[in-house]
């Protein structure tokens, strides 16, 4: 049988879990979904409200599509990942991003998968992984893969909270598989642990205060009150999914170019916090790491300075009080703030006020002077 075969051909391709859904079988995602962009929960990111017509329905995106296939591929770790964030010297790299990007990996393996179909049953087919204007999650939900967490990430029985997803459509009429009913029952760990309280309801996430959107795809200032949570996560979080009970069930992924790699693990920050442009691409070439550049990357290092209570790691906050980028300076100027004394920051306020003009910045020393100023009085 066509889809007995492709399933073989996609787990020898190193798919862990491969299911089809019907294209109209998330009748509630568009509904859900505007109602998630009217709340405002993408925060800054554009794309996903200019795309939401495409994304709520695979029809719309191709008309002709007749099958949906979702493949996960596992990554779970070896370890337990948060016992990580207890050394605050060090910055914490979400497990997803420790190794090759996963949609190089990913993609390549779809392509494969794909035209393996298209010749075996004479149709067409267009792959998909996370960039593209697809509801991933609710579609792997429907194809009986998993249900959508609490956390609203995809859980696998099999895999826990571990999994990649791509996608296939097709234009052949492969038998659906049936979906997979809820099962967080009464558990509400992954809400609960959340540092910056980023579920506003379970099943709902509001991106502007995740961490992952935060560390990741937010470009500007991080809001104020949302840095002391960030403790040490200087790339995206693991927190909701590290927690969730069903990962007793994952097993370490086996793809080796996803496998955590030790030199991405458990970073120091002052090494970190050193790497100028050049560096920076050298050191996260092909990971997921550099996509946010080094500017971004260096502003999350020093809100993990000024959370590590550690005042050996002031001068690196002090050195790059003078860096090119205003992002860089207003993270250097609220992490002195945290670490050194009120008298202390003073006197680099004073120093540095009289050359700053980016407006920012110069709202960062007022506040850092404020806040050191009461915690004295
Ligand atoms: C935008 C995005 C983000 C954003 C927003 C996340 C979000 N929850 O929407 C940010 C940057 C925060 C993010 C973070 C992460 N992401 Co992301 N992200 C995406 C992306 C591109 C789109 C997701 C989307 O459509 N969001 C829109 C909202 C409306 O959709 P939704 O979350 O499914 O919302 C549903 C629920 O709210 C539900 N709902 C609402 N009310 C109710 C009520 C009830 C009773 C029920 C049952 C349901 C329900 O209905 C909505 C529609 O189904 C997908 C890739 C893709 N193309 O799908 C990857 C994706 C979801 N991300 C992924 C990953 C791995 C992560 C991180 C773990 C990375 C990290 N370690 O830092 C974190 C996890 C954070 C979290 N708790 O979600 C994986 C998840 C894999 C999986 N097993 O589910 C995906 C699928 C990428 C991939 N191809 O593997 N991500
Ligand atoms: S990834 Fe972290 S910050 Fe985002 S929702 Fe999960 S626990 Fe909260
Ligand atoms: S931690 Fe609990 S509530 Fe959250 S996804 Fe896992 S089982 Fe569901």
């Amino acid at each position: 049988m066509l889809k007995q075969a492709f399933v073989e051909r996609a787990r020898t391709l190193g798919f862990d879990t491969v299911r089809v859904a019907k294209p109209d079988a998330i009748p509630l995602a568009p509904e859900r979904l505007k109602a998630w962009l009217e709340a405002g929960h993408h925060g800054s990111m554009e794309w996903m409200a200019e795309t939401a017509e495409r994304r709520a329905d695979p029809r719309t995106l191709w008309p002709e599509v007749r099958s949906v296939i979702l493949l996960g591929l596992n990554y779970g770790p070896t370890d337990d990942p948060l016992a990580e964030l207890a050394q605050k010297d060090r910055g914490y790299i979400s497990v997803y991003a420790r190794n090759r990007d996963y949609h190089d990996v990913i993609k390549g393996k779809l392509k494969e998968a794909a035209g393996f179909l298209a010749s075996k049953a004479s149709s067409d087919v267009k792959v998909f992984v996370d960039t593209a204007p697809v509801m991933e999650k609710p579609l792997a939900e429907a194809a009986g893969l998993g249900w959508q967490g609490k956390h609203t990430v995809v859980v696998s029985r099999e895999f826990g909270d571990w999994l990649f997803l791509g996608a296939i459509f097709t234009t052949a009429e492969l038998p659906a598989d049936e979906p997979e009913r809820d099962r967080c029952g009464s558990c509400r760990r992954c809400l609960d642990i959340c540092p910056t309280n980023a579920f506003p309801a379970p099943y709902q996430l509001d991106a502007r205060r995740c961490i992952s959107y935060l560390t990741i795809e937010h470009k500007g200032h991080i809001p104020e009150e949302l840095r002391p949570g960030i403790g040490n996560r200087i790339f995206g979080c693991d927190d909701c999914l590290a927690v969730c009970p069903w990962n007793k069930f994952a097993q370490a992924g086996r793809e080796a170019r996803l496998v955590q790699r030790e030199d991405l693990a458990a970073l120091p920050l002052k090494e970190l916090a050193q790497l100028d442009d050049p560096a920076f691409r050298v050191r996260f070439a092909g990971t997921p790491v550099k996509r946010t550049g080094r500017d971004r990357f260096i502003r999350n290092v020093l809100i993990a300075i000024g959370n590590s209570g550690d005042a050996a790691l002031a001068d690196e906050a002090l050195r790059l009080l003078d860096d090119a980028a205003p992002l860089v300076r207003a993270m250097a100027v609220w992490a002195i703030g945290r670490l050194l004394s009120s008298e202390a920051v003073a006197r680099h306020a004073a120093e540095r006020l009289e050359h700053e003009d980016d407006p920012d910045v110069r709202e960062e020393w007022r506040r850092a002077m404020a806040s050191s100023l009461e915690a004295v009085t």
